[in-house]
């Protein structure tokens, strides 16, 4: 079993430790806004260590999208490198949890498509796009 590296940031670290120990029971809403989101357990690509992120929870049919926005910042989530690395993760959605498979979306189409669902579950995603020059990268896990 490989080693549980925590998120250095202390709200996400909480938030990561009261969902996962709660067994999905606690901890689910963003801070104030009190929407859904879930946990993406993957490795990190250089350590090999355990790395847990909380995202918005964007459902697609039975698939999750996956949206880098990390707040419209200038840079990549590191968890983007990590998932192109290995896209093998698990997915904690409150109680149920699932083991899947990530891909990136590149297709003009199919992106327009997931980031109209991004942004109705959390309209804030197009005001961090409008932020930053980068294009978020989108991710389906199935
Ligand atoms: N971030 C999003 O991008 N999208 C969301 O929808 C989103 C929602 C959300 C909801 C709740 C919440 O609590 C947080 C939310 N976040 C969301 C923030 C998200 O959880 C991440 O914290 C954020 O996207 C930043 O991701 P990050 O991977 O850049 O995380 C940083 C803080 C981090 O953990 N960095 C580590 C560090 O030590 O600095 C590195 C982690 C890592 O993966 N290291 C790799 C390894 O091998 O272990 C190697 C790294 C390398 O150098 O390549």
């Amino acid at each position: 079993m490989a080693e549980y590296l925590p998120n250095p940031e202390g709200w996400v670290r909480d938030q990561v430790e009261l969902y996962e120990g709660s067994g999905g029971k606690e901890g689910v809403g963003l801070r104030d806004t009190g929407l859904p989101c879930i946990i993406v357990t993957h490795k990190g690509s250089k350590t090999g260590g355990v790395r847990k992120v909380p995202l918005m929870r964007v459902k697609d049919g039975d698939s999750y999208v996956l949206v880098a926005s990390k707040g419209g910042a200038e840079k990549n989530p590191v968890w983007v490198y990590n998932l192109r690395a290995n896209p093998d993760v698990e997915i904690r959605d409150e109680t149920t949890v699932k083991k899947m498979m990530v891909r990136e979306v590149f297709d003009d189409a199919g992106r327009a498509r997931l980031w109209e669902l991004a942004v109705a579950a959390f309209p804030n995603y197009a005001e961090y796009q409008d932020r930053t020059d980068r294009k978020i990268p989108l991710f389906v896990a199935e």
